[in-house]
């Protein structure tokens, strides 16, 4: 992923009729958008627990809030999602998981590509040999 804040703030067209943002990629993210996915928060459960080799992604809590945490093998990240204008970079080879979703919180994900399982590591043991190239 080319260089960019993890998070960072879009710009909102605010009138008095509400706000707009609009995201543009390439250019407002770092890579073309391949899929467009959203999750709505259920039972309070958390999610993720997994990395992409590959897959770039913008991730932003467009209702409510959620809490992500973000792991390169070797030192963890938090980050609190509470603006529908603040969005954030998830690159390949990152651990995310995300915790505390508030009832109802709508998380958008922008993706650089299509769903591919093959793309996943699930098992953070095998996440961090990957990641660190075995030194951790
Ligand atoms: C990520 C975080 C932020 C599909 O069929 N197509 C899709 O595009 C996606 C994203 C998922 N799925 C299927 C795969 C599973 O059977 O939906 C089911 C739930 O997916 P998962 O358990 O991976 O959901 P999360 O919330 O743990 O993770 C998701 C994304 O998978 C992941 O890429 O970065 O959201």
């Amino acid at each position: 992923m080319t260089a960019m804040p993890p998070l960072h703030r879009l710009k909102v067209h605010e009138d008095a009729r509400g706000k707009l943002v609009a995201i543009e990629g390439p250019g407002d993210i770092p890579f073309a958008i391949g899929r467009v996915y959203y999750i709505v928060a259920g039972d309070g459960s958390s999610r993720g627990f997994h990395a992409h080799r590959t897959l770039q992604q913008v991730m932003m809590c467009v209702h409510g809030s959620c809490r992500v945490v973000l792991d390169d093998g070797r030192a963890r990240s938090e980050y609190s999602l509470d603006r529908p204008d603040e969005a954030l970079a998830v690159g390949p080879m990152t651990w995310r998981e995300m915790h505390d979703f508030s009832p109802g919180a709508v998380l958008l994900v922008l993706a650089s590509d299509r769903f591919d399982e093959d793309d996943y590591i699930r098992d953070y043991d095998v996440f961090v040999r990957e990641a660190t190239g075995g030194a951790a």
